[in-house]
């Protein structure tokens, strides 16, 4: 399950309600255009915490449905009410899933011990393997090198989405876990996690240059510093355009010029302006400007 996903973004209605269409041809567009390896979601980037079940369940099947089997899948059903997560990993364990994910639970100030228990009972309850996912700066949760190990050791537990920029507990978490899958979040950062020899990673940038991020991966794997250097910096170029413009709905805008019209966020995030809409055209012709030349 090595490889570069992305970090699904939601496709809704100007009502809100899921489009099934959109969600269809964005999974299509990543295997077709940017090749990645995989899927994650209903993550942060599919606009999860603002989704009903109902909705969740409805983008779970459709995503399934039109990957086909062709890349990995990994679902995303942490949620603060273990219920839900535990009615959804029921749910995707029907459908072709590889893995299902949760982030640590939040809002609460949960003890480590707490947290643990959260997994334990998903990890013992899920028909899929689990990945936890790790997001401090979004949860508030900052967890300890022990307290990871001790949750990625469970059993049916295979694997972290760390995002994160504390690159030592990166490497504290790889050394202790050589067999565990290890995928980056901050798609900023890629090189500097394959340099520890991360599995993958996954982002919500990849929808529209994850193309490039596998170019990153596969430079630093062939020790090419000065080619991934490079695309790291074509990466960031994007990145940080789509930080200032408005992350969720310039990517959006983004996947529109590529012919896949998604529609703007959910509620209570802000309906898309026009200076992102520019502004998703504009970074989208850098990034033809950048294929057309290599
Ligand atoms: O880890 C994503 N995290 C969030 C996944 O969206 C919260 C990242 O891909 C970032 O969106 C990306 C831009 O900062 O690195």
């Amino acid at each position: 399950m090595k490889g570069i996903y992305s970090a699904l973004l939601g496709a809704f209605d100007t009502a809100g309600r899921v489009d099934a269409r959109g969600v269809h041809a964005l999974v299509r567009h990543n295997i077709e255009n940017c090749h990645v390896d995989g899927l994650y979601v209903n993550g942060s980037t599919g606009e999860n915490f603002m989704m009903t079940t109902e909705a969740k369940k409805q983008v779970f099947s459709l995503a399934a449905e039109a990957a086909q089997g062709e890349i990995h899948m990994i679902a995303h059903i942490g949620s603060t009410v273990l219920e839900e997560t535990l009615e959804l990993a029921d749910y995707v364990a029907g459908l072709d899933y590889d893995a299902v994910s949760a982030v640590t639970p939040f809002y609460y100030k949960f003890s480590s011990e707490a947290i643990k228990d959260y997994y334990r009972t998903i990890a013992s309850k899920s028909r899929l393997p689990v990945v936890a996912y790790y997001i401090p700066a979004l949860t508030g949760v900052q967890l300890d090198v022990s307290d990871i190990e001790e949750i990625l050791r469970m059993p049916n537990m295979i694997g972290l989405k760390f995002t994160s920029n504390d690159f030592f507990t990166l490497e504290r978490l790889r050394y202790a876990l050589p067999d565990k899958l290890i995928l980056s979040g901050y798609d900023e950062m890629l090189l500097s996690a394959a340099v520890l020899e991360t599995d993958g990673a996954i982002g919500s940038t990849y929808n529209v240059i994850g193309h490039w991020a596998k170019q990153v991966v596969e430079a630093v794997r062939a020790n090419d510093l000065a080619k991934a250097r490079k695309m790291q910096h074509h990466m960031n170029v994007v990145i940080s355009d789509v930080i200032d413009a408005g992350l969720y709905p310039t990517l959006k805008e983004i996947a529109a010029q590529y012919g896949v019209p998604i529609g703007g966020c959910k509620a209570p995030m802000k309906p898309t302006t026009d200076a992102q809409r520019e502004a998703g055209q504009r970074i989208f012709n850098y990034i033809k400007s950048v294929d057309d030349r290599s």
